[in-house]
């Protein structure tokens, strides 16, 4: 008996995590951010159920349907989709949700004062792994609406840049299932312990390394990306670089999972058929962008900072170059248009 109560004291689950830290940092915090974080939780371990058993109960493959970016539209990134907006949309303080996958808004409540939240998502990252088992993710993004009122308009809330974040993270489904969060006071990771159902801490205050000898691109483009980025390549596998490895999932939550641990860069950078770029900026870049600096890295789209970008349209999308301080400003030393 009393060994049992020990080990459940030992047990740092997630949940736990962001009270204490809110209770730590954020004294006067009312408890709603955390009360909604749980949500984001509770979401991501059904998914992740439904990731772990998808090969049997008939949920891989299309829809058949394209979404609003004319991509294809796999089952799993609805059922995704679908929890992420049942778990949070009937929280009090949720007044808008924002997928990845919808064309418009979902605005839960009316810009009333208590639904103050605006969560931004992606489903599920990685779409094109999912078939075939290869880690996929869920990424997330927290704002708060504008104080001012935004002259009344809904897009005025949510068009906001990445540096007002107070919330992101994402959960990678891979070998384990694995999520990393923040709320301005460092990065945090946990496993998911499919015995007792919970997310336990692994890693508390996550330091990126400052520098690594690995990148991490779609090579295949390479006659497509604009020319410093070619001539980036190109010294990457030179002896003046001293042996860098290339290392590419197709998931960038999983890429960047690892950029985080390991070190080094990755980079979708502009390419003829993408000119803008392919990512998301506010489900993709603002999210990880705020994880990568508040572990020391830092994410740029080659003209500025991810974070001070003013988004002027809900599926923006972005260059970007993610990692390590040292790698991604080797990066930029070769950007060009
Ligand atoms: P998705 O959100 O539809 O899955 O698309 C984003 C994904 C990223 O996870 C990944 O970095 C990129 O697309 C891969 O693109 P490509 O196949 O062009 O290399
Ligand atoms: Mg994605």
């Amino acid at each position: 008996m009393k060994a049992t109560a020990s080990s459940a004291m030992a047990i740092r689950t997630v949940q736990r995590h962001i009270i204490e830290n809110q209770r730590k940092h954020h004294p006067g915090a009312t408890g709603e951010l955390s009360w909604l974080l749980s949500g984001i939780v509770l979401a991501t371990k059904i998914i992740s159920d439904y990731v772990r058993r998808a090969g049997y109960i008939d949920i891989l493959g299309s829809t058949g349907d394209e979404n609003v970016q004319g991509e294809v539209v796999q089952k799993l990134d609805v059922i995704a989709n679908d929890t992420i907006l049942a778990c949070l949309g009937y929280h009090d303080d949720v007044g808008i949700m924002v997928s990845e996958e919808d064309d418009e808004p979902h605005i839960i409540k009316e810009l009333d004062d208590r639904a103050k939240y605006i969560i931004l998502f992606d489903p599920l990252d990685g779409s094109s792994n999912i078939d075939v088992n290869v880690s996929i993710g869920t990424i997330f993004s927290v704002m708060q609406r504008r104080e001012d009122g935004g002259g009344g308009k809904v897009m005025d809330h949510i068009l906001q840049p990445g540096y007002r974040q107070v919330a992101a993270g994402y959960v990678v489904y891979g070998s384990s299932t694995v999520m990393s969060y923040t709320t301005g006071d460092g990065v945090h990771m946990f496993t998911l312990d499919p015995s007792i159902g919970v997310f336990r801490l692994s890693k508390e205050n996550i330091t990126m390394p400052p520098a690594g000898k690995m990148y991490s691109v779609n090579e295949a483009y390479f006659a497509q990306f604009p020319k410093g980025v070619q001539e980036y390549l190109k010294w990457a596998k030179s002896d003046e670089a001293g042996g860098y490895a290339l290392r590419y999932i197709g998931s960038l939550v999983a890429d960047f999972h690892r950029t985080l641990l390991r070190g080094g860069v990755f980079l979708y950078p502009p390419t003829k058929k993408a000119p803008g770029g392919k990512l998301r900026l506010l489900y993709e870049a603002n999210p990880l962008a705020f994880l990568a600096e508040q572990t020391g890295g830092a994410a740029h789209d080659g003209t500025q900072r991810i974070l001070d970008k003013q988004p002027t349209a809900l599926h923006e999308r972005t260059s970007l170059i993610i990692g390590s301080k040292a790698e991604v400003d080797r990066v930029l030393s070769f950007w060009s248009d």
